[in-house]
């Protein structure tokens, strides 16, 4: 193995969104996993092979409850590389609040890339034409929008995907769509 990395990475978004069930399914069931109590966080730790040459280390945070402490939450965040960013297709509220937890990202790691997830694809409509307005859940289309909007917004690099941790549809490319983003803005980093 020539380059092998390790990032902390953390889960982030509104409850009950799919942040545990995306990195149950993406860990498979023997992982090393520990609670920290004093901040209400979940601590995990998953190697991904990317190529022959390059292996990532991820030490996958998420947060258990959502302590509102400010304390709490900048232990939670330091030294953060990178995130995942979920909301919950069905559930239009947990779509707007993305630009929330942007901002609490930006705020406590600086500009580090994200990748959107749009979590639950296994419980959307198929069809939408016309398009309702009026429905509660969230298309393809709005989550590549909204996509560009923060990465403008917030100007850093955002990688748009759409998972089940259901069905697991997705699961393992979310991950690796973050770790190819790291690697990438450190590579970039390296070469200036
Ligand atoms: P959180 O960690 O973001 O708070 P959880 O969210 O991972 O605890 O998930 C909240 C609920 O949504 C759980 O249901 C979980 O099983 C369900 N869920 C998560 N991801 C998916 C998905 O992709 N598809 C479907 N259909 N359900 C999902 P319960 O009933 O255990 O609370
Ligand atoms: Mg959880």
């Amino acid at each position: 193995m020539k380059n092998s990395y390790l990032f902390k990475v953390v889960l982030i978004g509104d409850g009950g969104v799919g942040k545990t069930a995306l990195r149950r399914k993406f860990m498979g069931e023997g992982f090393d996993s520990a609670y920290i109590m004093t901040i209400g966080a979940d601590f995990a730790v998953m190697d991904i092979k990317l190529s022959d040459e390059v292996q990532v280390k991820f030490q996958i945070w998420d947060l258990a409850g959502q302590p509102h402490f400010k304390a709490v939450r900048e232990s939670f965040y330091r030294g953060t590389s990178g995130a995942l960013l979920v909301y919950d297709v069905m559930r239009r509220s947990t779509f707007k609040n993305t630009v929330f937890w942007m901002e609490e990202l930006v705020k406590n790691t600086g500009k580090v890339p994200v990748v959107l997830v749009g979590n639950k694809i296994d419980l959307r409509p198929k069809i939408d034409t016309p398009p309702d307005p009026s429905r509660d859940w969230v298309s393809n289309e709005e989550g590549q929008i909204l996509k560009r909007y923060l990465e403008e917004k917030f100007d850093v690099p955002i990688v748009f995907i759409e998972t089940s941790a259901k069905t697991g549809e997705n699961v393992q490319p979310a991950f690796q769509e973050l770790a190819q983003l790291l690697i990438y803005a450190i590579r970039k980093y390296q070469s200036v």
